[in-house]
Formats: C-alpha cells, sequence, structure tokens
C-alpha cells in the first residue's frame, strides 16, 4: 500500500492542550474518547507553564492545539479541531502504539 504522510510511523509521543469550557476542545476530547485514546491532556488555564509552552511552541495561544513529537525531533502544532480530529483518524493505530509503549515504560519505572 502506498505510504502516506499520515502512515510516517514515526510519532515519539502527543499532547493536547485545551481547557475545559472550549466547545472546540470539548469536540475534540470527544473525538479522543470515541477512538479510545487517552492521550495526555494540557490545560492551560489550570497551568501557565502549559499556555507559555503552546505560546512559545505554536505561536499563539488558540485551542485546542495537538504538539506531535516525532522519533527524529521534530515538533509540529496542529491547531484546528477539525484538522485535529482528522489527523487522529488518520493516526489512531499509530497513537496507540505510543500511548501502550508510554503506559509500559511508566509501568517499567514504578516496579
Ligand atoms: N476554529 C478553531 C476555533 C478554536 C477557538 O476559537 N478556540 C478559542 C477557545 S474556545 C480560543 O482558543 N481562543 C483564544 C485564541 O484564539 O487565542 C477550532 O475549531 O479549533
Amino acid at each position: 500500500m502506498k505510504s502516506t504522510s499520515f502512515e510516517t510511523n514515526n510519532i515519539k509521543s502527543v499532547a493536547l492542550y485545551h481547557f475545559a469550557a472550549c466547545p472546540y476542545c470539548a469536540r475534540t476530547r470527544k473525538a479522543t474518547n470515541n477512538l479510545g485514546l487517552q492521550i495526555e491532556k494540557r490545560d492551560i488555564r489550570l497551568d501557565s507553564q502549559h499556555r507559555q509552552d503552546l505560546l512559545n511552541g505554536g505561536g499563539k495561544g488558540q485551542v485546542p492545539c495537538l504538539k506531535i513529537e516525532s522519533k527524529s525531533g521534530q515538533v509540529e502544532w496542529l491547531y484546528e479541531s477539525e484538522n485535529i480530529i482528522r489527523y487522529l483518524h488518520h493516526n489512531v493505530n499509530e497513537i496507540k502504539a505510543v500511548l501502550t509503549g508510554i503506559a509500559n515504560e511508566q509501568d517499567h519505572q514504578a516496579a
């Protein structure tokens, strides 16, 4: 099958910048839940460091924003709920594998 940019097998981590009362964030969180993805969520209203990181990294304070770190060290800040949801759908299997890996790593560290 032809490989697309959505099938890179290159994701290292993902984190969703959001806040509770934002309707676009709620829509995005619902999509993560529906897909069974327990993505790390960073609330920019509860944690000023998260807000600062979003501003510094993504260039604007708009949420939702998905921070995607690749194994090659690249960081992408993906804005717009529609784009984020599309990205999650296209990469659901790879993200699940990444999240499972992270969970296993944490288990090992805790043991
Ligand atoms: N079209 C965007 C709208 C996102 C949006 O308007 N987010 C608001 C919060 S509900 C926001 O972050 N506003 C502050 C800003 O844009 O800096 C999407 O679908 O994600």
